[in-house]
């Protein structure tokens, strides 16, 4: 999905982090990289190069704030600005409730309701489908295998010709349902006499969610659609479907997001659990590939060293105190796995033999063990012997070989901690740290 806006701002970005520092020049290429990238994707021109002046002008005019480097600083605005312009986060109502799709002719209405009602039923509600489009002769049937598909109750008669009257009857046949999803007709075109039934349909439905479905490979169309619906019958959201068979889904996104009406949810395949909930956050931080990069520059700040614990380290000094201290960092800033993936430079990929959730494990026992020294222990490892190791290990509840494990990975810790001095400590340490330990 979107490979090719996700290749081009990671290149975009990969280029920053390695420049030497932020400058203009290297600002005015970022700038032209992404605002290239976005246009490649349908993005309209001027929103492309609003973002970008906005990219160019905070970076150049605002402070990093808390302990952040000048290129996560700016790391972090184009983010930012990412986000606002695919919109806002929406809640989706996870209560149960009435839910109306509108759409145009092969918008995708009949399969994201399929989707959406087995996204319901894998939260533990129970669903149930009613058939309201009357007029194409197969939306009847379609539904009903689509519903026995999935295991879904579903009412969709073919002797009744009018919507309401088939609302009424399913909404009393499915009483006890939590939520009930309606298929309305779809039309070549919204003309006036689909609005008028689709409003009448609503006044009658009352539908806690009206969603649009557009077609992503519409580009920016997508965004003229959602106007006219919202305009004509009013929608809640939009459901972008196709999302993975289009290069024009950066036009679709943003076009709907200056609608007004959020995206709720994308889907990303014919399939019945091919549907994402559409997150402005998680979707920017997946696309540029840094993984949640709020998340990184938040948990970063909380966890940064204690400046007389990067004091001690400076001046060479490293024993086991410092040591639990950098496992509590990593502790502190979340799983391994998501501050590998968060980490701005890191590839994002890991290797597949690298088993993170042992590693972590594996961090979790060292601290418990360090936990059980004593004072002096701690502050000089060089102590621990034999017996001492049996104690450890009896005190923690590890074995011998655990401690051996972790008295090894000290020294080796300790090793590192003696290459890197002088600048990039703190938190530079801790990336580098955590990446060269552990055998990446
Ligand atoms: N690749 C891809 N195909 C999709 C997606 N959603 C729907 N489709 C396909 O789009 C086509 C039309 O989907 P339908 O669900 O029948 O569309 P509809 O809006 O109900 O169509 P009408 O009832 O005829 O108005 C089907 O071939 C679906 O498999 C998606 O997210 N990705
Ligand atoms: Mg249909």
């Amino acid at each position: 999905m979107l490979e090719k806006l996700s290749e081009g701002l990671k290149d975009a970005l990969r280029k920053l982090t390695g420049a030497g520092y932020v400058d203009k020049a290297v600002l005015d290429e970022l700038t032209r990289d992404i605002q290239k990238t976005l246009l490649a994707s349908d993005v309209d021109v001027k929103l492309a190069s609003e973002l970008t002046e906005r990219i160019k002008d905070r970076s150049l005019n605002e402070k990093p704030s808390g302990g952040m480097t000048a290129k996560e600083h700016v790391i972090k605005i184009v983010y930012d600005e990412l986000v606002k312009l695919v919109g806002e986060k929406s809640e989706f109502n996870l209560k149960p409730g009435r839910i109306m799709f509108v759409g145009l002719f092969g918008a995708g209405k009949t399969t994201s309701i399929g989707k959406l009602a087995k996204f319901y039923q894998k939260k533990g509600l129970r669903p149930a489908l009613i058939g309201c489009d009357v007029h194409r002769p197969a939306a009847m049937d379609q539904l009903s295998q689509l519903a026995s598909q999935i295991n879904v109750q579903c009412f969709a008669p073919k002797d009744i010709k009018d919507p309401i009257e088939i609302s009424k009857a399913g909404i009393e046949k499915f009483k006890k349902y939590d939520i009930l999803i309606f298929d309305a007709s779809g039309r070549s075109s919204l003309d006036k006499e689909l609005a008028e039934e689709l409003k009448k349909l609503g006044e009658y439905v009352k539908p806690n969610e009206v969603l649009l479905t557009v077609p992503a490979d519409l580009g920016q169309a997508a965004g003229q659609q959602a106007e006219g619906f919202k305009k004509l019958v009013g929608i809640t959201g939009i459901f972008l479907t196709k999302m993975d068979s289009t290069a024009r889904g950066g036009g679709a996104i943003t076009s709907c997001a200056i609608t007004g009406a959020p995206i709720k949810f994308i889907g990303t395949g014919e399939k019945v659990d091919a549907i994402e909930v559409f997150d402005p956050e998680r979707f920017i931080s997946r696309l540029i590939g840094f993984g949640d990069m709020q998340g990184l520059l938040e948990k970063a700040k909380e966890a940064d060293f204690k400046p007389e614990t990067a004091e001690k380290i400076m001046e060479g000094k490293f024993t086991m105190n410092e040591f639990l201290e950098q496992l509590q960092s990593m502790k502190k800033m979340g799983s391994l796995r998501s501050v590998m993936g968060m980490m701005p430079g890191l590839p994002v990929k890991i290797p597949k033999e690298f088993d993170m959730d042992k590693q972590e494990e594996k961090m979790k026992k060292w601290a418990i063990m360090i936990q059980s020294m004593t004072k002096e222990e701690r502050e000089d490892p060089k102590i621990i012997d034999a017996p001492r190791i049996k104690r450890i290990a009896k005190g923690s509840g590890a074995t011998e070989a655990d401690v051996r494990d972790l008295m090894k990975n000290y020294e080796q810790a300790k090793k590192m901690v003696k290459m890197f001095s002088g600048g990039g400590m703190k938190r530079g340490l801790l990336a580098k740290f955590g990446k060269k330990f552990k055998g990446f």
